[in-house]
């Protein structure tokens, strides 16, 4: 979330989109409750199903899965041709008076630069005009062809109001009010707030559909505003932490990136990553990159790293194709690449796309490691459970080794919530039987993996012989110990211009401490300043609210610097003073920046000097135009997901590479695996429940009393068509596979005109499998298909197609 969950009281319009947070975040969603009672808030859901959400709103319209792009490209041109934008907001914080680089293009669905081959693009045309001293031109009046401005108008020019009835399926009429309502937030005293999840992210087009949303709050001046913002409603209760800490397969702690084989040499990875200013006077907070980068490899070495060794940066690996997400590991596995596997907290049997595919991949490993406190699908894929799981175990050689591990409750530690809040809790009971926590096994692990090498010898040794372990218990260390050493501690005196900032020994109080010189250690920069001198910051529970704005700067701690509205600057015209009057954060006081939150600036930087409030870019402006970032292009463009109910992409309908995204990961192996909608004529999407969580309530008698069986959601006139009545057992398939379901024929789904054609949608729960106590099912994922987004590799959960029978 850039805002947070307390925030979202402050909003005129809620837009919830691409989520459904009154059945998966029904705590969260009081604060929309909240905006409704205390200012008249509007609440848009814009969803396939009418669900949980819409039930309680004011605006709701259908829409087909996997066309947000359309929706969203129709609003940034009917803002721009209505001329009803924040007009200052956007000319002097976003990159919309940038000049692009001439050579830049786009054309018949495709950017400049697409390589056919290899399914990606040579991004160098996607670049800014920089001048002789390496800024970039802008003309500030907005009104040149090569501006940010007049491109991004143009390319959103062929989303028009009839564009979005055809392709997303939503009458005109209705797309014209929401856009109309949506375009009163310009107002510099309204704001709007998007809150979306999985039905934005779970699409080989999600990063692009999630990067509209942010280009739309920018068009109307929401981005950094009490009650804006956009804001990623996280999954599992410590997701947002598993990012922050770098725990996915190309990132390092802090959103630093791993390097990739271009960067062999240290200099070379500094260089790429160190941001100088791409206009006079302005941060470009990411140039301190070293610093965070050398305490980082402080914490992971010690003494070991030293300036001579490049602080052991050739211990790291560096990423070259294939890259190691899970989709690749999983396609490595069905090739027989990969000899072993840990599953930690994740049954991926259920959780992951094309389960037959998964089931293949499992059945050829030698051993797999399940850490987890139930016995799950994953750690019992090798069990015969009838029809739910027909497998030969005499066939499939894995040895399965369960770990039984203890649940948050069994220990302490901190939780990272969707606000990027860090709470601390206590450990509540003792572990059951033989379970351990997680940090204890993996102690273990490591321990037993540096005493092999110390006896043994082997490939490659340092960075394991070397890793920091300096814990009062080597086989648990304690969370204390674990949470001190991500917020960083001097190693010598730290010194600012001749004073004194910190002793040698002492804990740092925030990253503005760090040193590229090896005399600070800190396992993840943005984290610094949770455990200080002070103490456990994360344990602070005083929820007073000063300004009345739902900022509690004493509750817990947010990351970046307690901070809690990303941008915050941006809530404040350039002369300092708040848009809104009423909704005051951050202001300058004629000597400095105070305010309701900790500000996002430079805080003696007066109005006058120009400074841009989004510190992180390089030329501190929020950006339209994305140069580098996305694989797809630099503004967002419609593609049909991999498995599309109609021919062709109506936006480009003569370009067959532009028919689906062009550098969506599919992989060789699986070009058969999908289905046409002559065989499969439906789309389907899945979804979740308030009464289970994934896979694990199935184990709880409650839950599975509540929500007793397998359904699926049918819209009453393909019940008709199909002679399914309410209750009637139905089978769902994909080409991958079926599924057997109750069906629950509801008139909360509609078929769209689509195109010319009728298009049914059909909604599946996620829930249910073979282990547990509820009635066993077929899994949900035995119907998904094996493709992911371009950028995160995040699987196509939420559009493809599938036929429905009566059984
Ligand atoms: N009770 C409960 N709570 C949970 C969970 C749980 O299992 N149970 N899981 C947690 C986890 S890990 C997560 S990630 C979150 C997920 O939270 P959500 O993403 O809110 O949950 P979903 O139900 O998967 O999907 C949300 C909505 O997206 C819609 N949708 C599908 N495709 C599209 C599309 O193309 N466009 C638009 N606009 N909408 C679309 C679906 O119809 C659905 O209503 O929930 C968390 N909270
Ligand atoms: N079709 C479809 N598929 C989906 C989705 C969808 O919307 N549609 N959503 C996707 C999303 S967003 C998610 S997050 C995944 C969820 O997929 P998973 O994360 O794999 O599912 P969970 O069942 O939440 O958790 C996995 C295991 O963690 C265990 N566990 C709980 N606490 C602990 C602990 O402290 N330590 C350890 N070691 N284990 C613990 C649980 O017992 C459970 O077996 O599913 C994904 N799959
Ligand atoms: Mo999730």
């Amino acid at each position: 979330m850039t805002n947070s969950w307390v925030d979202i009281r402050n909003a005129n319009i809620v837009l919830s989109m691409g989520g459904n947070s009154a059945e998966a975040h029904p705590v969260g969603f009081r604060w929309v409750m909240h905006a409704k009672e205390r200012s008249d808030a509007i609440l848009i859901s814009i969803d396939p199903r009418y669900n949980r959400t819409t039930a309680v709103a004011d605006y709701h319209t259908w829409i087909r899965t996997g066309t947000d792009i359309v929706f969203l490209g129709g609003l940034i041109s009917y803002l721009i041709e209505q001329d009803r934008y924040a007009h200052e907001y956007v000319r002097s914080y976003t990159d919309a008076a940038h000049l692009v680089k001439e050579g830049f293009g786009f054309e018949d669905g495709l950017f400049t630069g697409y390589d056919e081959v290899r399914h990606q693009y040579d991004k160098s045309s996607w670049n800014f005009d920089l001048d002789e001293q390496g800024f970039v031109r802008r003309d500030e009046t907005l009104q040149h062809p090569r501006c940010v401005f007049q491109l991004m108008r143009r390319h959103y020019s062929r989303y028009s109001v009839e564009m979005v009835e055809k392709v997303c399926g939503i009458p005109q009429k209705t797309v014209l009010q929401i856009w109309d309502l949506i375009a009163g937030s310009a107002a510099p005293d309204k704001t709007m707030t998007i809150l979306y999840a999985l039905g934005w992210t779970q699409h080989s087009v999600g990063s692009q559909i999630i990067r509209t949303g942010a280009m739309v709050q920018l068009l109307l001046g929401n981005m950094g505003m009490p009650g804006g913002g956009v804001n990623a409603l996280r999954g599992h209760s410590n997701i947002q932490g598993l990012t922050d800490i770098g725990l996915l397969s190309n990132l390092l702690p802090g959103y630093m990136v791993l390097p990739n084989a271009k960067a062999q040499r240290y200099e070379d990875y500094i260089q790429q990553r160190v941001r100088e200013p791409l206009l006079p006077n302005q941060v470009s907070y990411w140039k301190y990159y070293e610093r965070f980068f050398v305490s980082m490899m402080k914490a992971f070495y010690g003494d070991a790293a030293r300036a001579e060794n490049n602080w052991c940066y050739d211990w790291l690996p560096k990423l070259s194709e294939p890259l190691y997400d899970v989709l690749y590991a999983v396609n490595d596995m069905t090739n027989g690449k990969m000899t072993g596997a840990f599953c930690q907290g994740f049954n991926i049997l259920a959780a992951f796309p094309n389960k037959a595919k998964v089931l293949d991949g499992l059945s050829k490993l030698k051993w797999l490691v399940v850490m987890d406190p139930l016995a799950n699908e994953t750690g019992e894929f090798w069990k015969n459970h009838g029809d739910f799981n027909d497998v030969d175990p005499a066939q499939i050689q894995t040895e399965v080794f369960r770990l039984p591990t203890t649940c948050f409750a069994e220990d302490d530690g901190s939780i990272t919530n969707s606000s990027r809040w860090l709470q601390w809790h206590h450990r509540a009971a003792p572990p059951p039987g033989l379970a351990m926590t997680d940090t204890g096994i993996l102690a273990g692990v490591f321990r037993r993996l540096q005493r092999l090498y110390q006896e043994e010898g082997g490939a490659f040794p340092e960075p394991i012989l070397n890793l920091t372990w300096n814990y009062s218990d080597e086989a648990h260390p304690s969370a204390a110990e674990l949470a001190q050493e991500y917020n960083g501690r001097a190693l010598a005196d730290v010194e600012d211009q001749g004073r004194l900032v910190r002793r040698k020994g002492e804990l740092l109080n925030d990253f503005g401490e760090l040193r590229a010189d090896g005399s600070t250690s800190c396992g993840c920069w943005i984290y610094s300043g949770a455990w200080t001198e002070q103490g456990n910051m994360m344990d602070r529970r005083d929820n007073s609210d000063p300004y009345d704005i739902g900022v509690t700067l004493g509750w817990a701690w947010a990351w970046p610097l307690n901070r809690r509205i990303l941008y915050n600057r941006a809530s404040a015209r350039p002369d300092g003073t708040p848009w809104d009057p009423a909704r005051r954060l951050v202001w300058w006081n004629g000597e400095r920046w105070v305010g309701a939150d900790v500000p996002d600036y430079p805080v003696t930087a007066a109005p006058e000097q120009g400074v841009k409030p989004f510190i992180l870019t390089e030329s501190g402006t929020g950006h339209f135009f994305s140069s580098e970032w996305l694989g797809e292009g630099p503004f967002p463009e419609h593609y049909e997901p991999l498995e599309s109910p109609i021919d062709n992409n109506p936006l480009s309908p003569n370009n067959p590479l532009a028919y689906h995204n062009p550098v969506a990961r599919v992989f060789a192996e699986d070009r058969d695996s999908f289905g046409s909608n002559r065989d499969f004529p439906y789309a389907a999407t899945t979804c979740r429940l308030t009464e289970h969580f994934h896979y694990w309530t199935t184990h709880v008698l409650l839950n599975s009393i509540v929500q007793p069986e397998k359904f699926v959601e049918i819209g009453a006139q393909l019940a008709e068509e199909l002679g399914i009545a309410a209750g009637d057992k139905v089978r769902v398939r994909s080409k991958r596979g079926y599924i057997d379901a109750v069906a629950v024929v509801t008139k909360r789904l509609r078929p769209l005109t689509i195109d010319g054609r009728t298009v049914h949608q059909v909604g599946i729960p996620i829930h249910w499998g073979f282990t547990g106590v509820a009635k066993k099912a077929h899994l949900t994922n035995t119907l998904t298909p094996f493709v992911g987004d371009g950028n995160t590799q995040t699987p196509e959960f939420k559009s493809f197609l599938v036929n429905v029978e009566k059984i």
